[in-house]
């Protein structure tokens, strides 16, 4: 009776989601890549696994701070078994620098979800202090920044208090831990959810590229956008290529791809300090 067959539940961009019964998910992250928010038809080999490792190894570590929908990594290295939760209708994102549309937020009305912020900032600067920054969920198109009071009147005031404490103390672990392997996190999106207790459980994808904005400290240079510490060479390829941004979207040739493969894997074992032929051998690896 557990042996059942999968139920596609959902396509993401860049991940697919599968029913497995009343109480669990499966996600599945592909070698899809997106850029400017298209996807593109030339996959990266192993970023799937990549950032699936990447969320474990974040899981494992956090549990600490807050339980989290994960349950089996499977051998293939690129799916999880999930808790099946009650997802909360907000994006959580923490931001410690001023980047995407915070930094736009803020050449624009100074503030950004409300926080208001010293005058005089350039785009990537570090903020005084890390703030939480919540998102609609966008079906299609792009999440858009609200006020805590809207994300309250979504998730009631004493959840929203509770994610909003959990997500800052997440983001600060993650820095922290981050920088000592010569990564910053500029800002990351976290989602929540309940579980049938009524427990708060951190899910989805969790600190991974895709997620998060990962910058190479030894290249920060604020006042100007800093280079993504793993999409770069796509990126760098698309405009020099003179792409309109619409979709469909280039092929990418193998040195980009080799490239940008090689990028994810530096990001995995640098911050996991796991060999990547290691947990591709051993998924669990990263959990221990
Ligand atoms: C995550 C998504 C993807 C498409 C639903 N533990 C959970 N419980 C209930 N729902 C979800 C989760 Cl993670 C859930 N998404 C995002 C992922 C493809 C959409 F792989 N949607």
């Amino acid at each position: 009776m557990s042996d059942g067959a999968a139920v596609h539940a959902g396509s993401g961009k860049v991940r697919e989601l599968f029913g497995l019964d009343e109480d669990r998910l499966l996600l599945v992250a592909t070698d899809r890549i997106s850029t400017f928010d298209v996807v593109l038809p030339t996959p990266i080999p192993d970023k799937g696994r990549v950032l699936t490792g990447l969320s474990g190894f974040w899981f494992a570590r956090t549990s600490q701070i807050v339980p989290n929908h994960l349950l089996v990594l499977r051998p293939d290295a690129r799916s999880t078994e999930v808790r099946r939760l009650e997802m909360l209708p907000i994006e959580c994102v923490v931001r410690g620098y001023l980047a995407g549309s915070g930094w736009k937020d803020y050449q624009r009305l100074g503030s950004t979800s409300g926080h208001e912020l010293p005058e005089g900032l350039v785009e990537s600067d570090r903020l005084p202090e890390p703030i939480f920054t919540p998102a609609t969920k966008a079906a299609e198109g792009h999440d858009e920044n609200i006020s805590r009071e809207a994300a309250a009147d979504l998730v009631g005031r004493e959840l929203l208090e509770d994610v909003e404490r959990i997500s800052l103390e997440l983001y600060s672990y993650v820095s922290d831990y981050a920088a000592t392997r010569g990564i910053m996190l500029a800002d990351t999106k976290l989602e929540f959810g309940l579980d049938g207790a009524g427990t708060l459980v951190l899910a989805d994808e969790a600190f991974t590229p895709d997620s998060s904005r990962f910058w190479p400290a030894d290249s920060y240079e604020p006042g100007r956008p800093q280079p993504s510490f793993d999409k770069q060479y796509v990126r760098d390829f698309c405009e020099q290529l003179g792409w309109d941004k619409t979709p469909p979207g280039p092929e990418l040739p193998q040195s980009v791809v080799e490239g940008t493969r090689s990028r994810y894997i530096e990001a995995f074992e640098r911050l996991t300090a796991v060999p990547f032929a290691a947990y591709l051998d051993d998924p669990n690896t990263v959990l221990s």
